[in-house]
């Protein structure tokens, strides 16, 4: 790795809360980087090399002056933050202000001017270091809700720059959004970019509605006019998964053997129900287990036939809510199982742990009912990867009509999260379908998740920004066709 980026060189930059690596320490004590496999950098790998792009993150933890560097034809350049930093930006404004209120208000959030200036000036660093690095004329790209001052700081200092936005949560409704003291400030900000994208043409809406509302600039359906003669474009990229990535990891030899050891160490019952989520209070973990206990205790299903694999990454744990939810939903699972388990036949598999992708691919192919239920959910990609893991054409969803997911994979088992009859129900109906009833619906729903992958999520973004501002004539290249594509 090269130490790089001269300022202004970079014709795409990313801008995101975090960089596709993290910090790690070496067997020998040295610090080094781990790539952290995530579908976004994925996406966006044969763009940044076909571009000479930069990505703008922070690595996680407190180091601060770390230098600029290259791994596999990205330039990346950490942003440090202070312990404080974390603290008040991170944990606080951003996911216990922004995330609950964004997910309507599932979890209260809290509102302290304190965290609201930590996300002003860590917002103001990030956009002054896109400033430097951006090449003029360049195109800059900025992620999700840590960070939706940046667009406005970023047009400021830098007003040739072509700039995108693109929200991965939901954006509220204006009963919601409006309680938030700082709503004119956030809308402001997200109006420096020319093109502002979310996963669904409803929360493009509500950010059209919010800004003739509370900032009183015309709008006429999904255009923005702006006093200074700018146009801002608000519209739906419904983001996905790499599609063939993760079918060919499913169709291995090693996931195949993996799948089978799985049924056989949760006692080969006749089906399993899975649900794999980071543990969050908006994924609905909570009523799901809660509906397949009832289930057991009524006598609908017996844990001779049916156990439940529930696979929760540990999340955000300095937050106290999450602290509340792991404790929660522990003591739900301990009850599942001390009520309704036999020797060496629970009810419920509970997993706090993450994994790496084969395994994940492993559960897919394992699991018979795939249960994704958020209260709330910008698009959900679990839902996604188990469709894109079933080549075989099997395998039943049971999806949550709040899940972004749902308006593209109509074909799984719609429930509304907060019905718990109707969740039982759903969840029978799925555990009874006959072999047809699913392959004809994993096969409609596979046919949709095939047609539109994460590289066309971003082609299509960056191919419309391209469009909305066109004037200075530098586009993003695509990327360069790589082997087998
Ligand atoms: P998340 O809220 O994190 O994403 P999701 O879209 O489901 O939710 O993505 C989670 C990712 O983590 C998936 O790729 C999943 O496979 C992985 N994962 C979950 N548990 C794991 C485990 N135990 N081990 C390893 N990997 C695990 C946010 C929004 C979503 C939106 C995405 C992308 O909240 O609505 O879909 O961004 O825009």
């Amino acid at each position: 790795m090269r130490s790089v980026a001269s300022p202004g060189s970079a014709d795409l930059v990313i801008v995101a809360n975090r960089l596709p690596v993290d910090r790690v320490e070496e067997a020998d004590g040295s610090m080094g980087w781990q790539r952290s496999p995530g579908g976004l950098v994925s996406a966006l790998e044969p763009v940044m090399r076909a571009n000479d792009g930069t990505w703008i993150g922070w690595p996680g933890g407190t180091e601060q002056g770390l230098e600029p560097f290259e791994d596999q034809g990205m330039q990346l350049v950490p942003m440090s933050l202070t312990a404080e930093e974390i603290e008040e930006f991170y944990e606080g404004f951003s996911n216990a202000t922004l995330w609950p209120l964004y997910h309507d208000v599932v979890a209260k959030p809290e509102f302290h001017r304190e965290w609201w200036d930590s996300y002003v000036a860590v917002n103001r660093r990030f956009a002054e270091r896109a400033a430097e690095v951006a090449a003029e004329h360049a195109t800059v790209w900025v992620h999700d809700y840590q960070l939706q001052l940046v667009p406005a700081m970023l047009r400021e200092l830098r007003p040739d720059l072509r700039i995108g936005f693109y929200l991965h949560i939901p954006f509220p409704p204006q009963e919601l959004f409006s309680q938030l003291p700082w709503r004119r400030q956030i809308l402001e900000g997200l109006l420096g970019a020319d093109l502002v994208g979310f996963q669904l043409g409803g929360a493009a809406q509500n950010f059209v509605r919010l800004v003739r509302q509370r900032v009183g600039h015309k709008t006429h359906r999904d255009l923005v006019y702006l006093p200074d003669g700018r146009t801002v474009r608000a519209a739906a990229f419904p983001i996905s998964i790499d599609v063939e990535a993760y079918e060919s990891l499913a169709r291995s030899e090693e996931v195949t053997q993996r799948a089978k050891e799985i049924r056989e160490a949760v006692g080969n019952p006749r089906k399993i129900f899975l649900g794999v989520d980071r543990l969050d209070y908006t994924k609905g973990i909570y009523a799901r287990l809660r509906a397949f206990g009832e289930l057991l205790e009524e006598g609908h299903l017996d844990v001779e036939d049916a156990v439940f694999v529930q696979v929760a990454t540990p999340s955000r744990e300095q937050v106290e809510q999450y602290r509340i939810l792991r404790d929660d939903i522990e003591r739900l699972v301990g009850r599942l199982n001390g009520d309704l388990g036999k020797i060496g036949q629970p009810a419920v598999h509970y997993l706090h742990s993450s994994y790496p992708r084969e395994e994940m691919a492993a559960f897919f192919r394992a699991a018979d009912i795939m249960v994704v239920t958020p209260l709330r959910d910008g698009m959900n990609l679990v839902a996604k990867e188990y469709v894109a893991c079933r080549y075989d054409d099997r395998g039943a969803l049971v999806l949550s009509e709040f899940a972004g997911a749902a308006e593209e994979l109509r074909q799984a088992w719609q429930v509304n999260p907060y019905d718990i009859n109707g969740m039982k129900q759903a969840l029978l109906d799925a555990h009874r379908a006959d072999d047809r009833e699913v392959t004809r619906r994993m096969r409609a729903m596979r046919k949709t998740v095939i047609t539109h992958d994460v590289s066309a999520w971003a082609q299509d973004f960056l191919a419309e920004l391209g469009s909305v501002r066109p004037s200075h004539g530098k586009s993003v290249r695509p990327a360069k066709p790589t082997k087998g594509s």
